[in-house]
């Protein structure tokens, strides 16, 4: 389904949008035109608050490297799942949301019906030749009522999106470098994962997949 302009701003970028059910749309090329402020924006917070490998309160290390931006970010230790003001590693405030992912994160989610979308919170992770994530639903934010935004970058992913509950039958969706999805409404809580990445190279990533997840967590 085509809504809107397919080459906005005359950016040479496409951009399509494709409801997934209702309240989930992705923003296919979505991040394009701005990419290159992106990854330039990843690598000035990554030189701040690098990567690393979180573990669950279950004991397990995550396979998926992660790090954060803006006044909360979310992590995991063994007392459980949280948002937290400081980056534990360092102690220190969380790199500042940059520019560039607000005004993206704002526009996304206002094609998608959610004017106003202000994230305190992104998110980033890393995947590898064979990360995965498994099912899980978003739930330590404070309220359901705001939308999540998405962006992927680099290797392209298989995307899980289950129901409201685990068991529930998941679709499968590609996410390629530059798409965006919004997930709100009665999307807002659907289990979702990521598959297992394939290997595979990006002229800017390499063998990575960057997730940027943008949400109003506090
Ligand atoms: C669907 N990250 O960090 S983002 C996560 O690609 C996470 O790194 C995935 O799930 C990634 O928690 C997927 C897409 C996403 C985020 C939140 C959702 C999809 C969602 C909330 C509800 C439904
Ligand atoms: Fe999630």
């Amino acid at each position: 389904m085509i809504s809107g302009d397919l080459f906005p701003a005359s950016t040479g970028h496409a951009v399509q949008d494709e409801p997934l059910c209702e309240g989930a749309m992705v923003l296919r090329g979505f991040a394009l035109a701005e990419q290159l402020r992106l990854l330039q924006a990843i690598e000035t917070i990554v030189a701040q608050a690098p990567f690393r490998h979180l573990i669950t309160p279950g004991g397990r290390r995550m396979s998926v490297g992660m790090t954060n931006a803006g006044p909360l970010g979310w992590v995991s230790d063994r007392r459980g799942y949280r948002y937290a003001a400081l980056d534990p590693d360092s102690g220190k405030p969380w790199p500042a949301m940059p520019e560039a992912f607000l005004q993206l994160a704002g526009a996304a989610a206002a094609q998608a019906g959610f004017a106003g979308f202000v994230p305190d919170a992104c998110l980033i992770n890393r995947y590898q030749t064979g990360n995965q994530l498994t099912l899980h639903q978003d739930r330590d934010e404070r309220d359901f009522d705001q939308p999540i935004v998405s962006v992927s970058l680099g290797v392209p992913a298989v995307f899980l999106f289950g129901g409201l509950q685990r068991s529930d039958r998941a679709q499968r969706v590609a996410l390629a470098h530059g798409d965006v999805v919004v997930w709100g409404g009665p999307a807002r809580l659907r289990y979702h994962g990521v598959l297992p990445l394939r290997p595979a190279q990006h002229q800017a990533l390499g063998h990575s997949r960057i997730n940027l997840t943008f949400r109003r967590a506090g």
